[in-house]
C-alpha cells in the first residue's frame, strides 16, 4: 500500500486577513455556492454566516443558492434560512462565492458588476480562474469548509458548536469521511479541533449517511442491476433513464453517492454515472488513486478534481454512453 503523499497546504495568511477586514468593514453580505449545492457548500455557507454575524452583529447576511439544500444536510443549524432562488434581488457590499469557477457556476443568480461591490472567491478546486477581488483558493485543501475553518480560527473567536458541526459536515462529505486521497494532515488536525468544539460524531454520521429514502435504495438497486463493465472491467458504467427515475417517483437527492458504488468492484478504477434529463445527460465521474477522471470531464466542458468530476453531454442516453466510453478509453492507451 502506498503511503499518503497528500501535502499539507501552506496558507497565505494575508488573504485570510483581507477577508477578515472585509467582514469587519462591510454591511451586507450575500453568501452563495455552486448550482445544486452539496454538503461542503451548505456547511461552509452556514459556518461563514454564523461567523460574520458574530464578528459584525449589525450586518445583513443572506444565503442564496440556485438549488435546494440536499436532504442529507437539511438538519444543519440555520439551513432553514437558506434560500433557493433563480435571481438575487438588490445590492450587496460583499458576495462570498464558495466552490465556483465563476458567476455562471452559481446559476447566474447575481451580476457581479452591478449588484456587488466586492467579490470574495473561496474554493478548493483545480483551475479556479481567481475571478474575485479576494481569492482564497487552495486546490490541495480537502474542502471549502477547511478554508472557512482557517478564517474562523484566525478571527480569534472561539469556534461555536453549531459552526463546528457545519464545517465538519463539509469536511466529511468531501473526504468521504476521511477515506479519499484529499485527506491530509491538515484535514485531521482541523477535524480534531472541530471535535473539541463539540461535534457529535456518531449522531452526525447517522444523520448524514443513514437517512436515505426507501426510493433511493430501490433506485440504487435498479442502477446496480443494470451496471456494465468495460475495458477489462476497469470501468463501471451506471445509468438511469428518465422514464425509470419518474416511475420510481425519485427525487434528485436519491442519486447522491450512486456513482461511488461502481468503485466497489475490485478491478474498477473509474466509475461513470449517467442521468438522462430531457435531451441532456448529466455525468458524474469518480476514480481511484492516480487515475485522472478530471481530464475526461474537461473533454466535455466539465470539471472537478482528479478523483471526482462531472460534466453534461447534449445527446441521447445511448449516445452519451458511447461518448463517455470513447473518452474513458483514452485513460488506457495501448
Ligand atoms: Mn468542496
Amino acid at each position: 500500500m502506498k503511503t499518503n503523499t497528500a501535502t499539507t497546504p501552506a496558507t497565505d495568511l494575508s488573504i485570510v486577513d483581507d477577508i477578515l477586514t472585509t467582514i469587519r468593514e462591510s454591511h451586507s453580505f450575500c453568501l452563495s455556492g455552486h448550482q445544486n449545492p452539496d454538503g461542503d457548500v451548505i456547511g461552509s455557507e452556514l459556518a461563514m454566516a454564523s461567523l460574520i454575524r458574530r464578528m459584525n452583529p449589525k450586518s445583513k447576511v443572506d444565503i442564496m443558492n440556485a438549488g435546494p439544500v440536499p436532504k442529507s444536510v437539511s438538519f444543519l443549524p440555520g439551513a432553514d434560512n437558506i434560500r433557493n432562488v433563480t435571481r438575487v434581488e438588490g445590492k450587496y457590499d460583499v458576495v462570498m462565492v464558495f466552490e465556483c469557477s465563476g458567476a455562471d457556476r452559481m446559476g447566474g443568480i447575481i451580476d457581479f458588476s452591478s449588484q456587488v461591490v466586492k467579490v470574495v472567491n473561496i474554493d478548493h478546486h483545480l483551475h479556479n480562474p481567481n475571478f474575485g477581488h479576494i481569492n482564497f483558493v487552495e486546490p490541495t485543501t480537502s474542502s471549502t469548509a477547511e478554508l472557512i475553518f482557517k478564517i474562523a480560527e484566525r478571527s480569534g473567536l472561539p469556534i461555536q458548536k453549531n459552526e463546528a458541526i457545519c464545517m465538519y459536515t463539509g469536511v466529511v462529505t468531501d473526504t468521504g469521511w476521511f477515506r479519499y486521497g484529499n485527506t491530509n494532515v491538515q484535514t485531521l488536525e482541523i477535524a480534531a479541533k472541530l471535535l473539541a468544539a463539540g461535534v457529535p460524531v456518531a449522531e452526525l454520521s447517522e444523520r448524514v449517511y443513514l437517512s436515505k429514502s426507501e426510493t433511493a435504495l430501490r433506485l440504487l438497486a435498479w442502477v446496480l442491476s443494470n451496471m456494465t463493465l468495460h475495458f477489462e472491467k476497469r470501468v463501471a458504467l451506471l445509468h438511469i433513464p428518465e422514464r425509470i427515475f419518474k416511475e420510481l417517483g425519485a427525487h434528485p437527492d436519491d442519486l447522491e453517492e450512486v456513482v461511488n458504488q461502481g468503485l466497489q468492484v475490485e478491478t474498477v478504477v473509474a466509475s461513470a454515472f449517467l442521468k438522462e434529463k430531457g435531451d441532456v445527460v448529466k455525468v458524474s465521474l469518480r476514480s481511484k488513486g492516480d487515475w485522472d477522471i478530471n481530464r475526461v470531464a474537461r473533454a466535455f466542458g466539465g470539471g472537478g478534481h482528479k478523483n471526482a468530476s462531472g460534466c453534461s453531454i447534449q445527446n441521447s442516453l445511448e449516445g452519451a454512453k458511447a461518448d463517455i466510453l470513447r473518452e474513458l478509453q483514452t485513460l488506457f492507451p495501448g
